[in-house]
């Protein structure tokens, strides 16, 4: 009987593996100088039909292409974290690679509010002159200090509004409209300023507040609102252009640090590589999709002298939340901004 129970004991102890050295799916982590294939894991909160998953096959494209050493595995629609959550993985060392909005970072790094700042960068031309400039640099920098590493800026987009309720044609149309923001107190202020009841929330819950009606709206990108298929929720879809949100593509500095120089070089120049094929691809996705929306939903523009009475209201939050963003540095961002229009 002894024996029998040894041997059911060590047949279990076999099948459950040793635990120490597995990880997601049972693929063994080893560190590059015992040769062996190390698995870099990438966290994204959007789905496969986005341009930021297209653009995270590429980076694993260019990565896998140049080393053995290395293979990259992709969990998309927020399957393993929300946004907070997985930068915190980062910090910890349990996931490699996030690439969230700059919104939910400005927990850990109050600069990057900078990009909540609404109605501040008007075009993509601006924007790829101010991120590719001193400011982008300086914000890579201090991500550092909170135990993560920025290796590119990717695109997440001009976000536009949507809405179950009402076409919303002027400022006074917001008023008491339920919207869903990212979490970020700025986003917050803004559409409280311009009469909204907003509700900050992860994006891994928002397709359900829709569906369910807690939230009456939310704002995105066009992408996101149709590949994530918001109209199956939302009627109304208002180009705004209220802000530009970027993407930025966070490595975790222990996983960083355990990389060989050679596998940082193929890393970096992946993430950066696959930017640029990013931006592209989230521009011409962008202009698609609003064609699409516009047979799906009710489209409305805001005016450009109605837009004015957007940016007055929010006027105030600016002035408030540069304390928080640190007032030299939202005023060096404003001055590069000034410089790139
Ligand atoms: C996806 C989010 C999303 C963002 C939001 O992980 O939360 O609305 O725009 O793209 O980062």
């Amino acid at each position: 009987m002894i024996i029998f129970t040894l041997l059911l004991i060590s047949v279990l102890v076999a099948a459950c593996g040793n635990g120490e050295s597995d990880s997601v799916e049972g693929v063994t982590e080893a560190s590059a100088d015992t040769g062996e294939t190390k698995k870099l894991r990438i966290s994204l909160g959007l789905n496969d039909k986005t341009p930021l998953y297209k653009s995270s096959e590429k980076f694993k494209e260019l990565v896998e292409e140049k080393t053995d050493s290395l293979n990259v595995e992709i969990y998309h629609s927020g399957q393993l974290a929300d946004d907070r959550s997985a930068i915190e993985m980062l910090q910890f060392g349990t996931l490699d690679i996030t690439i969230p909005s700059t919104a939910p970072f400005t927990s850990f790094v109050p600069e990057y509010g900078v990009f909540d700042l609404p109605f501040t960068l008007k075009n993509t031309d601006v924007v790829d002159k101010v991120l590719q400039g001193k400011i982008g640099d300086e914000l890579a920098e201090k991500a550092s200090e909170q135990g993560v590493k920025q290796l590119a800026w990717w695109e997440n987009g001009f976000r536009q509004l949507t809405n179950s309720k009402k076409s919303i044609k002027k400022l006074d149309d917001l008023n008491g409209l339920k919207v869903r923001t990212m979490e970020n107190d700025i986003h917050l202020g803004a559409w409280k300023a311009m009469g909204a009841n907003p509700t900050p929330m992860a994006f891994t819950e928002l397709f359900t507040a829709m569906q369910q009606k807690t939230v009456d709206g939310q704002e995105n990108p066009y992408p996101t609102i149709l590949l994530e298929k918001y109209p199956e929720v939302q009627k109304y879809v208002t180009e705004t252009n209220h802000i530009y949100s970027p993407f930025i593509f966070l490595i975790s500095q222990k996983t960083w640090d355990g990389l060989t120089e050679e596998q940082q070089e193929i890393v970096e120049s992946a993430a950066l590589e696959a930017g640029e094929h990013n931006r592209k691809l989230s521009r011409e996705t962008a202009a698609s999709a609003l064609e699409e929306l516009k047979g799906q939903m009710e489209y409305s523009k805001v005016s450009d002298a109605e837009l004015e009475k957007f940016r007055g209201a929010v006027k105030p939050v600016i002035e408030k939340y540069k304390e928080s963003i640190g007032q030299d540095f939202v005023e060096k961002y404003l001055n590069e901004v000034n410089n790139a229009e």
